[in-house]
């Protein structure tokens, strides 16, 4: 379907907090990567923030802070189209035009629902909520992903995407859409929070010491690393056992940012002195990963109508992919033609 002979690849992340060395080792760093190797759209999912609780004066400034950071970190927004999913249209009408092909319990089985509304006050979990994977089919079936590059929490909403879009076609009788395939994130991917390193990194959490943000001053990301949960041991090594995860964790992060093997980290922490030095090491590593950025993000926000045109124009690239798709769904579920 794609007019490349490079596979398309399709991600997000949502504009619900303070993007976290978690979002960038995770996610960013590896979409940088990518970029010689797909057709790449990247997009900032605002209309997936807003199906939990959110600050409604924040959300704006968030998305662009959110888009900011992904071509700060490295993602180039003339070779992949980076764009708000709310300045397009598609996604919306689209997702409803999918919720009316979902049975309802496809979505009541989704874990991530309900771990989400056990989070949520009573009375106040939103159909949105529910809805959700929905709209994330539509997010990736209207460019016609291939491939979409998915963690643990998020395998089974790829899953129902795919369910959703075979049945689709079967029950139209065409190929409307692609059926995307899983990318399985590099090893070690998945950052855990400082104060618990048993629970995901997660840029929604609020407690003080939880996460290093991508736009933390060095001295608090230095002050947060210093903090961060490990054991009563002194052994630099790693480990899965849960009670080592702290130290696990610091050493993920280590060997994310400087790539070296984990043999070679092994060797080099063999003489440290206790925790302390592992986490000195770590602190200069995230702070050294994150001055660049933090400086390209400066430049890049301090003309936000130059930025606001970046994003414009990637929208309209977007748009040309997803209004065909859009239309060719329409005609398929037989709504009458536009005049
Ligand atoms: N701790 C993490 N380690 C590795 N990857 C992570 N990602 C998020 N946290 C980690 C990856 O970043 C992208 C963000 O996706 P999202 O914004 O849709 O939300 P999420 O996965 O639920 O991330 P957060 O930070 O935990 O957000 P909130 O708190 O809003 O729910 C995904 O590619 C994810 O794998």
């Amino acid at each position: 379907m794609t007019d490349s002979k490079r596979k398309r690849v399709l991600s997000g992340i949502q504009p619900s907090g303070n993007l976290t060395i978690g979002n960038y080792i995770g996610a960013i760093r590896q979409w940088v990567q990518y970029q010689d190797q797909f057709d790449a759209y990247y997009c900032v999912v605002d209309l997936h923030a807003i199906t939990v609780d959110y600050d409604q004066t924040a959300l704006a400034a968030k998305t662009r802070e959110v888009a900011a950071l992904y071509i700060a970190c490295g993602l180039d927004p003339h070779r992949n189209v980076i764009f708000v999913q709310s300045h397009l249209t598609e996604h919306a009408e689209l997702a409803w035009l999918l919720t009316c092909n979902t049975p309802l319990g496809w979505l009541q089985r989704m874990t991530q629902f309900k771990d989400k509304a056990a989070k949520q006050e009573e009375g106040s979990v939103s159909a949105g909520l529910l809805t959700y994977p929905i709209l994330m089919a539509a997010d990736i079936l209207l460019y016609h992903a291939e491939v979409v590059p998915v963690g643990e929490d998020q395998k089974q909403h790829l899953e129902f995407t795919r369910d959703l879009a075979q049945r689709f076609n079967h029950r139209f009788g065409q190929e409307v859409f692609t059926i995307p395939e899983p990318m399985i994130p590099l090893a070690g991917a998945r950052v855990m929070g400082l104060d618990n390193p048993t629970a995901k990194m997660s840029k929604s959490e609020t407690s003080q010491y939880h996460a290093v943000y991508l736009l933390d001053e060095p001295d608090m990301a230095r002050k947060k690393i210093m903090r961060a949960v490990t054991d009563s041991g002194r052994e630099i090594r790693f480990s899965d056992d849960p009670e080592r995860a702290g130290v696990n964790n610091l050493l993920n992060i280590y060997q994310a940012l400087t790539g070296q093997s984990r043999e070679a980290i092994e060797a080099h922490f063999a003489t440290a002195r206790g925790y302390g030095d592992l986490k000195k090491e770590v602190a200069e590593i995230v702070i050294e990963t994150l001055r660049p950025i933090q400086e390209r993000y400066r430049e890049l926000t301090s003309d936000m109508g130059e930025l606001d045109n970046l994003l414009r124009q990637n929208a309209d690239k977007a748009r040309a992919v997803a209004q065909p798709t859009l239309q060719a769904v329409r005609e398929a579920m037989g709504l009458l033609k536009k005049s």
